[in-house]
């Protein structure tokens, strides 16, 4: 135990003989109830199982930093110039009237969680995500990263079209200071349609060792440069296509690095990035559907105990359709087809129009129903899935402000049918920033998360969470999960992870919405 007492400035403390707070950390020893499955002939037999671990978070802040590969793009220069308005506590006219810098779309800055019911009230008690765990504030994060276009980050952010013209004149001063670091370029893996921005680069057309130095280096000087403890890196560059999978090449961390020295034409930029990342022990999210994590650069990210993540930005289309199907598979609707258009007019549209990195893209739209689909064994029988087709076109003229037309054809009750139509239109990369801010405010804090369980021959020594964070997977449309372990697409069990994840780390039982203090008088 502890005599130490939490500062006023924390939002909230547990009182609770599990949780010992000290100027460092908070300890927290968890019950972890879980329910195993026996299947005993065509019966099954359910065994409640109770795991106790002890967690410890670190709860000093650290100076963090976000390097973004793409830098200079949409989604890049979108969420650089928002965090510099948000810092500045900045507004401006829109023909709507005045607006402010907001971080609307952010699980983490813009939405809740329960801590509990009021004593005295008997109402919830909902504090910010933000103040959960000691997390880092977005506004305090240094940022930089490279492009392979070398437009300053103002010009970027005009060339984006997607802020107003009267916001981006008052952060255009800090932007023009700005300009990406170079990057690799391997013409084959994004489409031939970007070749023309490709003007900021380190020299070598494939991977190589010094490719990889560089990065380091780079990461390097970023954080003496802002003096940070932790930088995180996340790839929000062009979609690239898939990349072969070779035994003896990308199947192992040995056979990568091997490849990599010998400038492998299979080996893509963006796993290039994650494993220079990956050395300088600086989680690596990927936000695009491409394989960048092939098999041998997960083995090189666990060797390495470093942190990775991915893939693929779930912004909008996708995100409402796993919040869909969430609904309508466990209300026992049997949905039968899905049909999903795009259009959009933005450099991402562009390069999708090319068919192998459109293929990554439907490839990462495409799979988010399985684990739904799978649960329902009522509904679906013996391998049966609806019909899924997944449609983008480039579009010029609508630029950032993506259309996402969505049909959900649905059968009901004694051979009827459901039909739900959604026409969804946003600039993709005002839903995309937030994801970015989140992603990154995660990760850091799953670096400063140890846990160690009791086992009946006395408790494991503390380490950390996976190397892969499935915890990410709320934000990602193709969550990337531990080797063998299951992929959960349903938005509403991702969201509770998360939550219930972080609730532990403090000592406090999963958010359940059973309310018995309402039910039971
Ligand atoms: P963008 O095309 O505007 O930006 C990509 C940037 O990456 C460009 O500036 C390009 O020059 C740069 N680039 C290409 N290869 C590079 C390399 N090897 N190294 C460094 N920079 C490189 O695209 P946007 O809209 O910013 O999206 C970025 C990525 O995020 C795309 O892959 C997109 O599919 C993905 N994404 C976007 C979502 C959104 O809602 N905006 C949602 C989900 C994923
Ligand atoms: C068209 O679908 C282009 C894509 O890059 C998407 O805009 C992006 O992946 C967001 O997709 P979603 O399904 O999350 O809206």
């Amino acid at each position: 135990t502890s005599t130490f007492t939490p500062p006023e400035k924390d939002l909230f403390t547990v009182n609770s003989p599990n949780v010992v707070y000290t100027e460092n950390e908070i300890n927290t020893k968890y019950t972890y109830r879980t329910t195993l499955v026996d299947k005993i002939a065509d019966r099954f037999e359910a065994i409640p199982k109770e795991v106790v671990y002890d967690f410890k978070v670190q709860r000093k802040v650290p100076k963090t930093g976000m390097m973004l590969v793409g830098w200079g793009g949409n989604n890049g220069t979108t969420v650089t110039a928002g965090i510099i308005a948000n810092r500045r506590s900045l507004s401006w006219d829109t023909r709507e009237g005045r607006r402010t810098a907001n971080y609307y779309g952010s699980v983490v800055m813009g939405s809740t969680i329960k801590l509990g019911t009021d004593t005295k009230t008997a109402k919830d008690v909902n504090i910010p995500f933000l103040d959960i765990l000691p997390m880092v504030h977005p506004n305090d994060l240094a940022i930089g990263g490279w492009d392979i276009s070398g437009l300053n980050m103002s010009a970027a952010m005009d060339r984006a079209a997607v802020l107003e013209p009267t916001l981006k004149e008052q952060v255009k001063k800090e932007m023009a200071e700005m300009t990406p670091l170079p990057s690799i370029y391997y013409p084959d893996f994004i489409a031939a349609n970007q070749e023309d921005r490709a003007d900021n680069l380190i020299p070598g057309s494939k991977a190589s060792l010094a490719h990889v130095e560089q990065i380091r280096q780079d990461i390097r000087d970023f954080k003496a440069r802002n003096n940070l403890d932790k930088v995180i890196v996340q790839w929000t560059a062009n979609t690239e296509r898939f990349a072969d999978l070779l035994p003896g090449v990308n199947d192992t961390a040995e056979n990568l690095m091997k490849s990599i020295e010998h400038g492998h034409e299979e080996i893509s930029p963006s796993t290039v990035f994650a494993v220079a990342s990956i050395l300088e022990n600086a989680p690596f999210i990927n936000g695009s559907p491409q394989n960048t994590f092939v098999p041998g650069a997960i083995d090189f990210a666990q060797k390495h105990n470093a942190f990775i993540g991915g893939d693929d930005f779930k912004s909008g289309q996708t995100k409402m359709k796993s919040a869909l199907l969430n609904f309508l598979i466990n209300a026992g609707i049997k949905l039968t087809s899905i049909a999903s258009y795009n259009h959009l007019g933005n450099n991402d549209g562009k390069n999708l129009s090319s068919h192998r990195q459109f293929r990554s893209k439907e490839i990462s739209k495409s799979n988010v129903v399985d684990d739904m689909v799978e649960a329902n064994n009522v509904l679906y029988k013996d391998g049966e899935h609806p019909d899924h087709t997944v449609v983008i076109k480039y579009m010029p003229a609508v630029g950032d402000n993506k259309r996402a037309l969505d049909e959900y054809y649905a059968e009901i009750f004694m051979g009827g049918h459901q039909t739900i139509s959604l026409f969804n239109v946003c600039e993709d990369s005002l839903l995309a920033s937030p994801l970015i801010i989140d992603l990154v405010l995660i990760a850091e804090i799953m670096t400063r998360i140890e846990w160690k369980a009791h086992t009946t021959d006395g408790a494991t020594e503390f380490g950390n969470f996976h190397s892969v964070l499935s915890i990410l997977s709320y934000m990602l449309k193709a969550p990337l999960t531990p080797p063998g372990t299951p992929v959960i697409n349903a938005l509403a069990k991702q969201r509770a992870a998360l939550t219930n994840i972080f609730r532990a780390c403090v000592g406090l039982e999963p958010e359940n919405d059973m309310t018995l203090e309402h039910k039971l008088f």
